[in-house]
């Protein structure tokens, strides 16, 4: 071989090792105890009465860790971002008897989180948590009870804040569903570990059971330099318009599995994920 050919080939690996690491959307199930669903159209959420989470912004709980997670890259959406380390996210859930927890382990550049509160925080750095109480997929939001569809926006804005009453913004009521929230910002962006209550008045009152599907949809909204959002990242496959705010046809699915997360602290038992898979 000759020795500009070595080094050709020498030139292309070294570009190759400097390339970013770049990541597609996909369910990250692997260490999960149960299979993650599909990507962009349902995600399966394991229920059970230990199966919570501290809502602390630490996702070190054991629920977390048996989980599957979804990751969105930066290209997924209404406003892509120039690449993943700007915008994209990996979201789980889980439940126990009183409520569905959220994290959402966003990745984001530059935090701007002082503008546009509550209400207008989809011009900040946020995310929703949509819910379509019944899955009833109307284009419009029901507002009766067992049927409510709503938009939880919850921003940047609640670093440090008090996790029992997070600022929160949303249509169909999404600040007044009840719902908490500890924010936290990371190396690479921030983490929301919200919880949301099963039962929550006027609106819904879910009994769980194995096979129950809601309607469900994650957003993320990113702004890196003030005044209007930058970029519109969509979990939901149905949601190529931007509408979920308006339009609950545009959610996915959460179907609802029983299955036990976590290690009942009353019991002590220091179990860890491979022992409770056997
Ligand atoms: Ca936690
Ligand atoms: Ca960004
Ligand atoms: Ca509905
Ligand atoms: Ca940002």
């Amino acid at each position: 071989m000759h020795k500009w050919t070595i080094g050709c080939f020498l030139l292309a690996f070294a570009a190759l090792s400097v390339a970013p690491m770049a990541h597609a959307n996909e369910v990250r199930d692997s260490n999960a105890t149960i299979d993650g669903g599909e990507f962009g159209l349902v995600y399966k959420c394991g229920f059970g009465p230990r199966n919570t989470v501290v809502l602390d912004g630490d996702l070190t709980d054991l629920a977390w860790g048996a989980a599957p997670w979804h990751f969105v890259d930066h290209k997924t959406g209404t406003a892509p971002a120039p690449n993943d380390d700007n915008a994209s996210l990996q979201f789980a859930a889980v439940a126990d008897d009183e409520w569905l927890y959220i994290a959402i382990d966003v990745t984001d550049d530059e935090i701007q989180n002082t503008e546009d509160p509550a209400a207008d925080v989809w011009k900040d750095d946020s995310v929703e948590i949509y819910i379509d109480a019944d899955d009833g997929g109307t284009d419009v939001y029901d507002t009766a009870k067992g049927k409510w569809d709503t938009q939880i926006s919850i921003g940047a804005e609640n670093f440090g804040g008090d996790v029992d009453a997070p600022s929160l913004g949303g249509s169909g009521d999404g600040a007044g569903v009840g719902t908490r929230a500890a924010v936290v910002e990371t190396a690479t962006g921030y983490i929301v570990e919200a919880a949301v209550p099963l039962d929550s008045p006027d609106k819904w009152d879910f009994a769980l059971e194995d096979g129950m599907v809601i309607g469900f949809n994650i957003h993320m909204n990113d702004d890196d330099d003030g005044g209007e959002r930058d970029n519109k990242l969509i979990w939901s496959a149905n949601d190529v318009d931007d509408q979920s705010w308006q339009n609950p046809s545009r959610f996915a699915d959460l179907e609802f599995v029983s299955a036990f997360l976590a290690v009942d602290p009353a019991e002590k038992v220091a179990t860890t994920w491979a022992a409770l898979k056997r």
